[in-house]
């Protein structure tokens, strides 16, 4: 290794909700430790998404970390689903109040990881020229954060603006009188729709696939809600990683409630619709049945597309709105703030591609199989190569110079998420295997990084210098994770979904995330552990 490389124990990519939490834990376990990050600033999904209307739909209080009582006490959170801003000034909070920049470089994208046979060491090259060599190297790349690139003919030759929710600008965007399309109604387009309505002359969104959204019922956080909710933090980070998606629901945030002990197999029609009457948009989850059976499931898309019929004037409109062959549950929940109810503005309207795709982006908008837009701005909220796209990217080479996207060329294999077979010392933190995605991202983030720095500190008091997960536990865990979201409507026939990988063209359909929730992933991390990290090779 040549001499400018600069040595450390443990090198972190990436400085979101992972980094700066593994940053500090394993400094504080006595770790010299170097965080790198392709942003400007600290946050990484809170860092990059920062389009209008940008909010978490996990309750801020329960969106934040547990490991320091202190840092619980001292932050305020103003609303129930905090937007980006706040959580991007929480990230750098915490990145002031444990003194971390000093060990984190910004701006710099990690290009290439090597791992040395002989030394047992990663060496981790930039895009500056930087070369860093670490014992253990952690991907704290985070799970949505490989922008998809969204490959229409012409997007190049667009003679107006063109913005990307993940990739958005710092400086504010004045849509005043300016004519908006928007591709994409996930998350960020159906969190952004409202908010860009609020001043463009003119919004038209392209969509493709309509989604399933709710209402998030957000609000501002009461004060003493959260002086209640802060005087049981202990109680409740407990209860988090007790519970299947590592949100227990405080501050009154449910927004799609728990079913009913009743099967909508076995109701009449008027009890469906009764159903709305009662409870509106939740009447379509409401069910026992809905998410583990498939007539049961396109019973409650009626009652899904009758709220749609409800609340949008216009007939065409609420049908381009209404998801059809697609089951509920497929996909992740989206939660909005006025979604639906801002297309009955007379200044916002809907194109649904189903009707006829979008053939090019030209120099004056979008043209479709129906017809022709003239635009001034097209927002791009196209989404992620989700999970896998972050590590593909960079050339992780593991034991014998094997390329990590070769390795998982048939679809990503790890062990719980946190390690994979040939690359010794290389953890990632919420992996393909883990709940990541389907549960609370910090709580999961937080048990991965106290998970690793239990392990690492294993290993000095043994002497080992090297731990990789075996090929054997790890085709085990793959097909568990398999087995369990075949039983989910995850997979269901009529399920396209990023968590398949089916919104990258070519990308191999696995299941990526664990489906068997959190308390039971929990459980197995810790019965490895106690069996002395079984399922893991030390040498
Ligand atoms: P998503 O949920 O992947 O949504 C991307 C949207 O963009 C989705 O509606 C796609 O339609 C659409 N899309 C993608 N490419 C195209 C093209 N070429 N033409 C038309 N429409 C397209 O990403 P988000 O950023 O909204 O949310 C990601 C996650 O962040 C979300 O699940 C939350 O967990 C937070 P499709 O459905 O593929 O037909």
């Amino acid at each position: 290794m040549s001499d400018n490389t600069v040595h450390h124990d443990v090198v972190v990519v990436g400085a979101g909700v992972s980094g700066l939490y593994a940053l500090h834990h394993f400094r504080e376990l006595g770790f010299t430790t170097q965080v790198i990050e392709a942003g400007e600033g600290v946050g990484g999904t809170w860092y990059w998404n920062r389009y209008p209307g940008a909010r978490c739909d996990v309750p801020s209080m329960e969106y934040s970390y547990g490991f320091s009582p202190e840092l619980e006490q001292e932050w305020e959170w103003t609303e129930v689903f905090p937007l980006q801003e706040e959580l991007e000034a929480y990230f750098n909070h915490v990145a002031d109040r444990f003194d971390l920049w000093c060990d984190i470089q910004l701006g710099t994208r990690v290009i290439a990881a090597t791992y040395d046979d002989t030394s047992g060491r990663w060496l981790v090259e930039t895009d500056h020229g930087d070369r860093y060599s670490a014992q253990f190297l952690v991907m704290a790349t985070g799970c949505l954060s490989a922008p998809l690139d969204p490959q229409i003919p012409g997007r190049d030759t667009f003679a107006g603006r063109s913005l990307f929710t993940n990739a958005w600008p710092k400086a504010p965007v004045d849509f005043t009188g300016l004519r908006v399309g928007l591709v994409g109604t996930g998350s960020s387009g159906v969190q952004s729709v409202p908010e860009i309505a609020r001043d463009a002359a003119e919004l038209i969104v392209f969509q493709r696939t309509p989604s399933y959204a709710w209402p998030a019922g957000n609000r501002p956080l009461a004060r003493e809600l959260q002086l209640e909710v802060k005087a049981q933090y202990r109680e409740l980070r407990i209860a988090q990683r007790k519970n299947y998606g590592g949100v227990v629901g405080t501050s009154g945030a449910v927004a799609v409630p728990l079913p009913r002990d009743i099967a909508i197999l076995e109701a009449s029609e008027e009890e469906r619709l009764a159903a709305v009457d009662e409870l509106g948009w939740a009447a379509c989850r409401a069910w026992n049945d809905v998410l583990t059976d498939l007539e049961a499931n396109e019973l409650g898309a009626e009652l899904f597309r009758e709220m749609v019929r409800r609340v949008i004037d216009d007939p065409e409109t609420a049908d381009g709105l209404s998801p059809r062959d697609l089951a509920i549950g497929c996909k992740r929940p989206i939660l909005h703030s006025d979604y639906y109810e801002t297309f009955n503005l007379d200044h916002v309207s809907l194109v649904d591609l189903r009707r006829g795709g979008i053939t090019s982006v030209t120099p004056a908008g979008i043209s479709t199989e129906q017809g022709a837009h003239e635009l001034d701005v097209i927002v791009y909220a196209t989404g992620f190569d989700a999970m896998t796209g972050a590590l593909d990217r960079i050339d992780i080479r593991g034991r014998d110079g094997v390329l990590l996207r070769d390795a998982w060329a048939d679809g990503a294999r790890m062990l719980l998420g946190i390690q994979t077979a040939g690359f010794p010392n290389l953890f990632t933190i919420t992996g393909p295997g883990s709940p990541s995605v389907l549960a609370n991202m910090v709580v999961c983030a937080e048990q991965h990084i106290e998970w690793i720095g239990e392990l690492l500190t294993y290993m000095r008091r043994r002497g080992t210098s090297t731990v990789e997960a075996t090929v054997e536990a790890q085709d085990a865990w793959v097909e568990l994770v398999n087995e369990i979201a075949s039983k989910t409507m995850y997979t269901a026939p009529n399920c396209n979904s990023w968590y398949l990988g089916d919104n990258i063209p070519g990308k191999v359909r696995v299941f990526l995330p664990w489906a068997g929730g959190l308390p039971a992933y929990v459980e197995r991390c810790d019965a490895i552990a106690a069996a002395g990290y079984e399922g893991f090779d030390f040498s």
